[in-house]
This record gives C-alpha cells, structure tokens and sequence, in this order.
C-alpha cells in the first residue's frame, strides 16, 4: 500500500499560511509525540520566515516519555531551527495554559520588554500548525478556555483558519493540518497513518494493521502480547488472527474477522491501550 494524501484544501492551507505567517509574532508548532520526527513536515520548513517556533510534543500522556527526553536532550529541534523551544505536552490538562504563555513570552521577549518600555500593554500573535490531528484545535481551545474550535480524533476536521483571541494580551491563529504534498518516505508515511494523521478511509484496514504489528513488534516486543493476551510470534497476519480470536471477532461462519481486528488494535494504540509508545 503507497500511501499519500494531499487533498485540496491543504494546497490552500499552506499558501494561506504563507501569507499569514508575516502577521504573526511567533509558530507554535504542534508536533505528536508519538511520532515526533514523522509529524515534521518539511513543507512547514518553508513557512516560518523566520519567526521564533515553539514546539509542542503533544499528547505526551500517550508517548513514551524516556523517548521523549532523549529527543529534547539531544536538542534534536532546537538544533535545526534556531530562536526556537521544545516542550512537552498533554493539550488537554489545565496546565497546558500557563507553560504555552510562559514559553510564547519568553520567545518573544524583545517585542515584549519594547512595548513595556514605550509604556504600552504588550500584544502577541501566534500561529498554530502541524501535521492533521496533532491536537492544535484543543490546545487553542484550551488556551481561550472555551470550546471555539471543533476537535475530533480524525485527520482532517479543521478545514479553514480561525483567529481567536485570548484576554488582552494574545490572539491565536488556528489552521488545517498539512502534509508533506509528496509522501515519498513510507516509513514516515505509516507512522502518520498510526497517528491518525491520514484520512483512514483511504487506507487498506488490513495491511495497515499489519504494517503497525511489524513496525510496534521492533520497539516494544510483548505489547500486544499484554494487551490482548496472547502470544505475538508468527506472520503479522497471524498476529492479527490471534488478535481476532482472542476478542472474539468473527465473522458469521465462524471465519476471523480481519478488518474488526484491524481497527480494535489501531484503535487501541490510538487510544494509549497498548502503552506509551513513541515510534
Ligand atoms: N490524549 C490526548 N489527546 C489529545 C491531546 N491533544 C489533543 N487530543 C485529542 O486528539 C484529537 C485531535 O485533536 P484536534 O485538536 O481536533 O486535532 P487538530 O490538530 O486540530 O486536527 P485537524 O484539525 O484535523 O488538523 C482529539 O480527539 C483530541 O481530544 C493530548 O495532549 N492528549
Ligand atoms: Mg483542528
């Protein structure tokens, strides 16, 4: 299975973030923390223009955390991008607030120390991109503390740009999610896939299941065994009759349900059901 998915409104999505990216302070960039390397998209390379970048490791509380540290520890991001910061986070937790204001602060501290010494409140843009449902929606949400922006756990449910504003000192700029137009690394690709990234309608249930047993089985051996109770030797197709007989997942002659099984255990990843897991 090739898997690419660049829809129109992307297209429109990241010619209009060109334009609007001169009229921000600041890019928070939302980043899954899941799939952190994979959820970077070269295409938002482009954008910045060089303006400060925050980096958001969201969903952290689903990731797997040691991963997580090695890749701040290693300024793996800062490194790359300069003016720029890293910070994990979980975009739902009442925290999430104060750690994205103090972090949008001290990026932009010129512009801020400039105002205060012309006597004036200080004002702040930011705009907020990333890969389809990394959770940009909910952290702006989040940060207004109200619910502005429909959030869905599927690729692709903000479809135009919406400004926001944040008590007097910040307006926030929520976009579509965008890809990489040409997906051309399909390890990446999958990866995306797993997340929840990619329009999964588009995507062959089956061989993505597969795909995702061969792929979980390299980093975190016995997951799936712990999850569904079972053990995970054999051809991933095995695995995911193991998987099928184990919820009880058949079809009406008694053969194995595979494409049940297929979304039980992507849906379970999806979920934080097998883990904190990074890939
Ligand atoms: N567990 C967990 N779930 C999160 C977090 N942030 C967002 N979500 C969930 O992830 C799903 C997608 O969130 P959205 O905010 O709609 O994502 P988005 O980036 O705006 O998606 P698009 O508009 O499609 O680009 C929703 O089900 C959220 O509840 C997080 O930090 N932790
Ligand atoms: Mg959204």
């Amino acid at each position: 299975m090739k898997i690419n998915w660049f829809p129109g409104h992307m297209t429109k999505a990241l010619r209009e973030l060109k334009v609007e990216v001169k009229n921000v302070d600041v890019i928070i960039y939302v980043l899954d923390a899941r799939a952190p390397l994979a959820s970077l998209n070269p295409e938002l390379d482009k954008i910045s223009d060089k303006k400060p970048i925050l980096f958001v490791l969201n969903k952290c509380d689903l990731a797997d955390n040691s991963k997580i540290d090695k890749l701040l520890k290693d300024n793996v991001l800062k490194v790359k991008y300069e003016n720029s910061s890293v910070i994990k986070l979980n975009a739902t937790s009442s925290g999430a607030i104060n750690i994205v204001f103090n972090e949008i602060k001290k990026l932009c501290k010129e512009k801020i120390e400039k105002n205060i010494s012309k006597g004036i409140n200080f004002f702040l843009r930011a705009m907020v991109v990333g890969v389809p449902n990394s959770g940009k929606s909910t952290l702006v949400n989040n940060l207004c503390g109200k619910t502005k922006a429909l959030t869905g756990n599927k690729a692709g449910v903000t479809r135009g740009k919406q400004w926001v504003t944040v008590g007097t000192n910040f307006q926030i700029l929520d976009t579509p999610g965008t890809l990489y137009p040409n997906l051309e690394n399909q390890s990446v690709a999958r990866k995306l896939a797993y997340i929840g990234s990619i329009r999964d309608e588009i995507l062959d249930k089956n061989e993505l299941a597969c795909d995702f047993i061969f792929d979980i089985r390299k980093q975190y051996p016995q997951a799936i065994a712990k999850r569904y109770n079972i053990d995970e030797e054999g051809l991933p197709y095995e695995v995911l009759e193991k998987i099928a007989m184990a919820r009880k997942l058949l079809l009406k002659g008694g053969e194995v349900d595979y494409d049940r099984a297929s979304i039980v255990l992507i849906d379970d990843f999806r979920k934080g059901k097998l883990g904190n897991i990074t890939l």
